[in-house]
Parts: structure tokens; C-alpha cells; sequence
């Protein structure tokens, strides 16, 4: 009986404390209260989708995790007031008689809410847009969704339903869009996502605050990994992509590591990251990954580590002690589709003139076939230049259309062969701006490789 009364008198404090904060009192009794969870290590897209669902869902209370981003805990101190949270303190030893799940889909990532409930809520709905995470709550009815942040989700519920959002939870939300999205710019990246945006703009979110919640490496640990992952950065070569590792040591388990492992990556010029951090005090291992390429799938990569997230943005948390730097390198050996090659990007069929053809032959060619330039190629197959449009005003300028292509064509020319990655293809249409290059297998021409090849990649 005493201790149902202390109970019951903490409860009250923590309820009091909420009353403080939220416009009405929830006198529910604590088991049959109706809840609102993210996932463990909460981020700001998980932060934003609380806030939102808290509108979406008014009879139902959200509840922050136990670890939290920087970003997350910096938001909380500024906004906190505005969006009224219990701790997993809270909610201990409750049966909530409804759930909403937002942010994920997976029972591993709301593992501490489960532990803290007495008995698993009846009903339970979650909303995620993590496709590639298991959906094993049991029970749970699932609303998926296509787009590249929750808080997209339910930032369009909010604007159909005609609800208003004051600038603070419309500041959280685009904040949590813009990280999730990679500010827009990461796959999976869709329409939905820009639109929320411009409706929570319109709602009041300030920029300015969205910038500072995103600003990287807030916290001095952060900076502390990152200089110590940057000198021990390896970049190896695996079927065709490069691929930097990075391997330190922390004394215990911290959030914030991807965030370390963005800005290694936005500062190599690699395919892929993966940085390691071996969590000292408790044996675990943390795997963090970052690609920028379709063909190559962090999460097949990281399937066998236990990872989780997005295939381009993707961890993994190795409990068992196993030697994951190994591991990972065997995977890596066997794992990836290979990079594409000039072979996949070249035009096989290509339009070759003879470099005796004048050049206002080749100029009116151009404008039949569309092309802005060609290979010359001698009787015997042989490539002596490539012509182009650029060429051609340059003869036009000197009055000179009558001349031979050999004249003004492009004699060193720059080649690749079949075998050579996008990499090095970029590298010498970039670095020589040439528009065309061809590709070689020998003395042979076997392909052209044009700026619209090159582009079809990235489209
Ligand atoms: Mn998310």
C-alpha cells in the first residue's frame, strides 16, 4: 500500500510538472494513458515527428528516450517549453492503453519503452518511412510512408487536417526534414518532403534556427573523433569503389557519431565511408556508413553486421565482440555490385568522320545527327582527334569552313578504357573538359563516352 502511494505521489509530481507546461491537465489515471514514442537515441526528425504527432494525436502524450542527439537535447533546452515530453521515468510500470510509434518500425529501437511498460499497450500505430526496417512490433498497424523524413509524414497530416502550427513546432519539424533529407539531397529525397517544407516555412519555422540545429559537431567529443578519425583514414579499392575506413577508440557510447562520420565524408572525395568506433567500457563495436553511389548498398553491405537505416546512410552496433574490422573487409571483397565502367556508360554505336572531311561537312553533320562532335578516325580505324562543335566556330572565326577537320580538330586526345571507372572517367572529362572520349581497346575505338552518358548517371 505505501508503495502504490509513493507511487501514485510521483506520478502526481511528474503530471504536475506537465501541467506547468501543457495547456490542459491530463487526470487520466497513468495505465490508461494514451502515448506517443520515437526510437532510442532520439534525432531531430524523430524530435519533429513527436512534436507533430502531439498535435496530430492531442489525447496522446509523447515520450522522449533516454539518449538523445545534441541537436535533439539543444532543441529541447530552447523549444522544450513548447513541446511538453514525459521521461522514460514516467511512463515506468505503466499499461498504456494506446501507442503511437513514430520514427521507426523495429522493436530494437523502442526496446527501452517496452522494458519500461508493465504490460504491452493494447492498441498500437506506427508511423515510419524506414522501409527497409523490420516491422516486428507486435501487434502494431503500420502506416508507412514513401518520403524522406517522418516529419514529412505528418507535417502534410497537419496541413490537410487545416491544423495550424506555431513557428516553434514548425521550426522542430523542418529541422528534422532537413536532416533526414540531407538537406534535400540525399535518395529517397521526394516531392512530399519539399512540400512540407514550404507548408511548415509558411507556418513560421525559422531558418535561422534550423541552420544552428544543424550545424555538425556541436559537442567537443565530436570534434575529438573526428580529427582522430581523420589520421587513421585508409582508402582502399574494393571491386572498382573507393572506400575510406577509419577505425578509433571512445570510452563509452555517445550520439552524435554519424554526424562525425557526415563531415569525414563530405570532406573525402570517396565513394563510400565507413567509420568504426569501439565503445571501450563495453566491448561494442559501432559501424557507420555513408555512400554516395545507387550501386553500392550499404545495407547489403551491413546486412550480416545486424545494420540497419537507409542504403546510402546506414550503422550497425556489434554486441558480440567479434573482430568487426575483418569481417567487414571480407564483406567488402564479396558484398558490392561493381563500380560502373566506361563499358557501361559508352555509346557502342558511334557516328566517326575521316579527318580529310571539310568542316562544313562536319558542321552540317552535327546538325543532322545532333551530336556536337565526333571522333576522327582514319581509313585503317585509326583515332587521330576528336572534332567538335568548339572547333568548328573556331574555323568559322577564321574563315577557314573549307579547311579540313585535321586543321582545327583536337589532335591530343584524351582517351579512357573499357575497364576504367566512372571515377576516372569523371576525372578526365572534368579535369580536361572534354565533352567526348572516346574509349580504347588498344588502337581501336570501341565507344564514345558524351557529356549526356555522363549525365544519365547522376539522373
Ligand atoms: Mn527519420
Amino acid at each position: 500500500m505505501e508503495s502504490v502511494c509513493w507511487k501514485r505521489q510521483q506520478v502526481f509530481a511528474s503530471l504536475l510538472q506537465v501541467f506547468h507546461t501543457r495547456y490542459t491537465m491530463d487526470t487520466r489515471l497513468p495505465s490508461e494513458r494514451r502515448l506517443i514514442i520515437g526510437h532510442a537515441n532520439m534525432d531531430l526528425d524523430c524530435l519533429g515527428s513527436l512534436a507533430l504527432a502531439s498535435r496530430l494525436f492531442p489525447d496522446h502524450m509523447p515520450v522522449r528516450s533516454r539518449v538523445a542527439h545534441p541537436a535533439v537535447r539543444e532543441a529541447l533546452t530552447v523549444y522544450g517549453y513548447e513541446i511538453p515530453m514525459l521521461s522514460l521515468k514516467d511512463v515506468k510500470g505503466e499499461r498504456p492503453s494506446s501507442l503511437v510509434v513514430v520514427d521507426t518500425r523495429s522493436k530494437s529501437r523502442v526496446r527501452e519503452f517496452w522494458d519500461a511498460f508493465a504490460k504491452p499497450p493494447e492498441q498500437i500505430r506506427v508511423y515510419d518511412h524506414h522501409s527497409s526496417e523490420d516491422g516486428d512490433i507486435p501487434g502494431a498497424q503500420l502506416v508507412e510512408n514513401p518520403y524522406g523524413a517522418q516529419a514529412t509524414a505528418f507535417a502534410l497530416m497537419c496541413q490537410e487536417a487545416g491544423l495550424s502550427l506555431n513557428s516553434e513546432l514548425s521550426t522542430v519539424a523542418l529541422a528534422g526534414i532537413y536532416a533526414d533529407t540531407g538537406n534535400f539531397t540525399y535518395e529517397g529525397t521526394s516531392r512530399g518532403d519539399f512540400e512540407a517544407a514550404l507548408w511548415l516555412k509558411s507556418q513560421g519555422a525559422s531558418l535561422k534556427m534550423v541552420q544552428r540545429l544543424l550545424r555538425p559537431l556541436r559537442e567537443p567529443f565530436q570534434a575529438d573523433l573526428f580529427h582522430r578519425a581523420m589520421g587513421n583514414l585508409t582508402w582502399r579499392r574494393f571491386h572498382g569503389h573507393v572506400v575510406a575506413l577509419s577505425r578509433v577508440d571512445c570510452p563509452e557510447q555517445v550520439a552524435g557519431v554519424g554526424e562525425v562520420a557526415d563531415r569525414i565524408f563530405a570532406a573525402e572525395p570517396v565513394d563510400v565511408l565507413f567509420l568504426l568506433v569501439r565503445i571501450e567500457n563495453r566491448g561494442h563495436e559501432l559501424v557507420v556508413g555513408r555512400s554516395r553511389k545507387d550501386r553500392f548498398n550499404l545495407l547489403e553491405v551491413l546486412e550480416s553486421l545486424g545494420g540497419r537505416g537507409h542504403p546510402s546512410a546506414a550503422s550497425a552496433l556489434v554486441k558480440d565482440g567479434r573482430d568487426v574490422w575483418s569481417q567487414l573487409l571480407a564483406l567488402l571483397e564479396t558484398v558490392p555490385v561493381d563500380a560502373l565502367t566506361a563499358a557501361d556508360l559508352m555509346t557502342r554505336t558511334v557516328t566517326s568522320i575521316p579527318p580529310s572531311l571539310s568542316i562544313v561537312e562536319a558542321s552540317m553533320l552535327m546538325e543532322d545527327t545532333g551530336h556536337t562532335g565526333f571522333p576522327v578516325v582514319e581509313d585503317d580505324g585509326t583515332l587521330v582527334g576528336v572534332f567538335t562543335l568548339r572547333d568548328v566556330s573556331q574555323a568559322r572565326r577564321a574563315e577557314a569552313m573549307k579547311a579540313p577537320v585535321q586543321a582545327y580538330m583536337a589532335k591530343r586526345t584524351v582517351v579512357c578504357s573499357p575497364s576504367d571507372t566512372i571515377r576516372e572517367v569523371e576525372r578526365l572529362m572534368l579535369g580536361h573538359n572534354v565533352g567526348h572520349l572516346p574509349v580504347m581497346s588498344g588502337t581501336k575505338m570501341i565507344g564514345l563516352i558524351t557529356r549526356g552518358d555522363y549525365k544519365r548517371v547522376y539522373s
